[in-house]
């Protein structure tokens, strides 16, 4: 390493601990939300990325795993990813950062213990703790009004803690508009399966009331491989006729999370959803077709990110987010950053967590903020060699750019 290289990088890692994060995309909740708020170690040792790694290599029967409580299901994960074999997978590293982070002795491999420290911890004080210790600042949430406990937990009314966005989850009402459609009547919404001119304006209706009681930041979905656009299907219609009129008027971004094929393995739940290539022409004719309105988009699958980044240089209404599940690993982290730098300079939102543990927001930020730094300081250290230093102070700047800057300035446009 050259010395403009070891200072540069010296410089990026101090910055880049001091500055604050806004994570856009997770799945957590406060304590408000109850049992919807996982964290302790149990439930990162039963995160559905490990049950996917466990259930290869476990003899277990599906259904007979599925009967065993968490705990169980902890301990087999616990023997068979950490003790049987070395836990050197993302996911299983993961844990063990977690675990160091927060003080506990990893090299002691002592599971009762380590739920000893989690039962003794009191939940609100638990989440200050792990945002400190990964140095959030703000984490977007994922809120599904068709899920019945968080409905009526909104309904109902709490009080907000302002650490805490929420973002307007509507899978359901894209991806299965016939049985959304029967929802949307029992709350009063006046719809028909057959989308006419009053169904869709009860959409739209729908949409404004829970964007505004969540107070939401964006509208969000999960898109198959074959997601298209134009696409004549009601998916196709409530984007047009719903989501981006309202998102258009309420000044919101809509998020597009593309390339997920769900359920490919049906037995491992959670863990059985598969990645396909999507289609970056249908987000580019979005864009283009609807310059009024913002969008966000990750895509999963690793052979779209090039093709992604090129629609990124082509439109200012399109904010590239994250790297997204199967590609929230060190190496894909770091090639798909470094490209996105190179064709995007600094406009990029590089990373979210997508924590469904609390707990987790913690590796998932030391492991990509080590690596963001790496690239920066490759980056930085490739401008020196021009001549252009970039000082500490221009450092900073970047780096609140990329950790949550962006974001804001995004949702202010
Ligand atoms: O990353 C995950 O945990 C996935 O199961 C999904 O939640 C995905 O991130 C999504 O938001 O659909
Ligand atoms: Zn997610």
């Amino acid at each position: 390493m050259s010395e403009q290289q070891m200072n540069a990088r010296e410089t990026v890692e101090r910055v880049l601990a001091r500055t604050p994060i806004t994570d856009v995309h997770t799945h957590l909740f406060t304590p408000d939300f109850g049992p919807m708020l996982l964290w302790g170690v149990d439930e990162l040792l039963t995160y559905h990325y490990l049950l996917a790694e466990l259930l290869r290599v476990s003899d277990v029967p599906y259904d007979a795993f599925w009967a065993l409580d968490k705990r169980e299901q902890a301990d087999l994960v616990w023997r068979e990813l950490f003790l049987e074999r070395s836990p050197i997978s993302e996911s299983c590293r993961g844990v063990l950062t977690a675990l160091a982070r927060l003080g506990l002795d990893v090299a002691s491999r002592d599971l009762e213990g380590y739920r000893a420290f989690f039962a003794a911890q009191d939940v609100a004080q638990h989440v200050d703790a792990v945002f400190a210790c990964a140095n959030l600042e703000a984490v977007v949430m994922t809120n599904d009004p068709f899920d019945p406990d968080e409905r009526e937990l909104w309904l109902r009314g709490f009080d907000r803690d302002p650490r805490f966005h929420a973002a307007l989850r509507i899978d359901p009402l894209l991806n299965d508009w016939p049985d959304s459609c029967q929802r949307l009547k029992g709350w009063d919404y006046d719809v028909e399966p057959a989308l006419g001119a009053q169904s869709l304006s009860e959409v739209r209706r729908f949409l404004t009331d829970w964007l505004g009681r969540l107070e939401a930041l964006y509208m969000a979905v999960s898109l198959p491989p074959d997601f298209g656009f134009p696409e004549d299907s009601p998916r196709g219609r409530l984007i047009a006729e719903c989501v981006l009129p309202v998102a258009r008027e309420q000044n919101v971004p809509f998020a597009m999370m593309i390339g997920v094929k769900r359920n490919v393995n049906p037995a491992i739940k959670l863990a059985g959803d598969g990645v396909g290539l999507g289609d970056v022409d249908s987000v580019a004719r979005l864009c283009a077709g609807y310059p009024d309105n913002k969008f966000m988009v990750t895509m999963l699958a690793r052979e779209n990110q090039h093709e992604l980044c090129v629609a990124g240089r082509k439109f200012r209404n399109l904010c590239l987010f994250g790297c997204w599940w199967f590609l929230n690993d060190p190496s894909l982290i770091n090639e798909i950053t470094r490209m996105r730098v190179e064709l995007l300079g600094l406009s990029v939102v590089p990373q979210h967590s997508d924590a469904r543990v609390l707990d987790q927001v913690i590796y998932k930020w030391a492991h990509s903020r080590d690596l963001i730094g790496k690239v920066l300081a490759d980056k930085y250290a490739d401008l020196a060699a021009t001549g252009w230093t970039a000082t500490e102070d221009e450092i900073a700047r970047d780096a609140a750019r990329l950790l949550g800057g962006n974001f804001w300035e995004f949702l202010k446009r």
